[in-house]
This record gives structure tokens, sequence and C-alpha cells, in this order.
């Protein structure tokens, strides 16, 4: 990790795990570009750290994140917008390949449930509520909310949140596919945990891999999905993790991973 001090998040590393906390409580973690750069720059080279197996991106206090940092953005013009290409770097986010998990209590509004749909895994406690509020702000979703969201929950669904601005909680977003998990409160910290753990004590090229190949089902067709898929599977085999996933499930031992 690097030694740079942030003023926006917290970067905590427990062996293969990286957590970000974002840490601007008093205004529900609204994510300012300085919170969208600091969050790049922890997380990028961490990303190619074969030492590193799985981020988690976690709030504080009341919120993970409700959204956008509207008093940063109220004054701008479109023209400083588009010049600014203003939150493109939130790509650079959503391109790390090391799996990220979001880990929601509270607020995932706008930007911050954008946020939580950039994360490979979304758990979530019971007290979160997701929802594309920012028709009411007179805009839309600029971060992926109309494209992810929709992938995720379906048209109708989607068009319901985005053009009504209405919010589900953690047990309607999990019936809808947003959330893989939903956990009560005071045992968030606890299951994101034990799924990150248990995520990088795989084989990092073996994840990356199937990371990859379930993304790319949203991305293309079946008949290009199934061949990345096998053709992904078939070039596993290269790697000395294969041969100790595979000679230890026949010895009947724990795998030693080595990410090779
Ligand atoms: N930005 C800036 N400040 C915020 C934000 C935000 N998104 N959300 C909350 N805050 C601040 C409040 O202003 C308040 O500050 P202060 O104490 O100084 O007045 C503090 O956080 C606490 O908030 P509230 O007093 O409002 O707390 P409540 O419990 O009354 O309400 C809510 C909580 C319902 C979450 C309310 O704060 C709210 O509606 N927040 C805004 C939610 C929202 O509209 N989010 C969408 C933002 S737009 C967006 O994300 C678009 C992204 C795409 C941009 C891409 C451009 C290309």
């Amino acid at each position: 990790m690097n030694d740079r001090q942030y003023r926006t998040i917290r970067v905590d590393r427990d062996d293969r795990v990286v957590t970000v906390t974002l840490d601007r409580p008093a205004v529900l973690n609204a994510l300012s570009s300085e919170l969208m750069g600091e969050l790049v720059d922890a997380l990028q080279p961490l990303d190619r750290d074969p030492g590193i197996g799985s981020f988690v991106v976690t709030g504080s206090g009341r919120a993970f994140a409700a959204g956008a940092d509207i008093t940063e953005m109220a004054s701008r013009t479109a023209v400083e917008m588009a010049a600014d290409d203003y939150f493109a770097g939130w790509e650079a986010f959503a391109a790390l390949r090391t799996p990220k998990i979001a880990s929601v209590a509270g607020y995932a509004l706008g930007g911050g449930c954008e946020l939580a749909m950039m994360c490979d895994l979304v758990i979530a406690a019971d007290t979160a509520v997701f929802g594309q509020p920012e028709v009411r702000l007179g805009v839309i979703p600029g971060i992926g909310g109309t494209q992810r969201l929709t992938r995720l929950v379906g048209a109708a669904r989607a068009m319901d949140m985005i053009l009504t601005g209405r919010t589900m909680d953690a047990a309607e977003a999990e019936r809808a596919g947003l959330v893989s998990r939903t956990v009560p409160a005071d045992r968030l910290a606890e299951e994101t945990a034990e799924v990150a753990r248990t995520i990088a004590a795989h084989s990092k090229p073996a994840v990356l891999a199937a990371r990859e190949a379930v993304q790319r089902a949203l991305e293309t067709g079946l008949r290009d999905g199934l061949l990345f898929e096998r053709r992904v599977f078939h070039a596993l085999f290269a790697n000395r993790d294969q041969k100790e996933g595979m000679q230890a499930f026949m010895e009947k031992r724990d795998p030693v991973f080595t990410g090779r």
C-alpha cells in the first residue's frame, strides 16, 4: 500500500483483503471529485499486487454514499461538465480487475447506488436503502445507473426507480437482483469480511478469469460469451494453480494456491 494520507477515505489491509471506508460522514459520504481521485489512487496500484485478493468498499455513519456531491456540481455549466468529462474517473474504479465487494449500510443513493453496482458483489445490511433519485434534482443518473441498474433488475423496475426516484429497501433490492445477500446490520462487517477472505483465498488468476467471464455475459451475446468462457477455461490449464487445485482435491487436502 502507498503511504499517502487521504482526506476522504480510510484504507486498511488485512492479509489479502483491502478495505476502503468512505469517510465523509457529515455529508453522508457524498462522492466528491477528491474522493473519486483518492479511491482510484489507493486501489489502482493494489489491483496489480498478487498479494491482494479482494477489495471491500464500505461507508460510514448513516450512509454508504448519498450520491455525487451536489454542492460541488450545483453551479457548474454544461460546458465545464463536458470539458472535464466530469466523473469519467469512475470508469477507472469500475475497471479494477480485483473483485470488489460493496458492503452497504444506510443510504446508497444516486452515485452511491451506482458505486455499489460498479462492484462485483453487493452485501447489504437490513438498513440499506437504494435509489436513483437524480430526476428530483433535474438530472439523470450519470455514472452508470441507467445502464447497470437496467441490466441487474430489468427495464420494468429500473424505469420505476429512475423515473419516480423512489427507493428500495434491502429486501426488495435482494429480490430484484441488485444485492447478493442481505444480513442484519450488526453482522455486516463480519459477513463481508468472510466473503472477502473466501474470494481472496482462491487462485487469483482463476478469480480474475471468472469475474471477466461473468462480466462478458453482461456485454455480449450468448455464442460469443460461451466461446470466451471455454477459451479462458482452456487457458487456465497453463497455471500451476489448476494442477494444485485438482491434485489437492484428489489427495483430499486443502489447495495451496500461489497465483501462478
Ligand atoms: N451531496 C452533498 N451533500 C449531501 C448529499 C449529496 N449527495 N447528500 C447529503 N448531503 C449532506 C446534506 O446537505 C447535509 O449537510 P448539512 O448537514 O451541511 O446540511 C448532510 O449531508 C446530511 O443530510 P440531510 O440533512 O439531508 O440528512 P437527512 O437524513 O435529512 O436526509 C437523504 C438524508 C434523504 C439521503 C438526503 O440527504 C438526500 O436526499 N440526499 C441527496 C440524495 C441524492 O439526491 N443523491 C443523488 C445525487 S446526484 C448523483 O448522484 C448523480 C451522479 C451522477 C453524476 C455524474 C455526472 C456526469
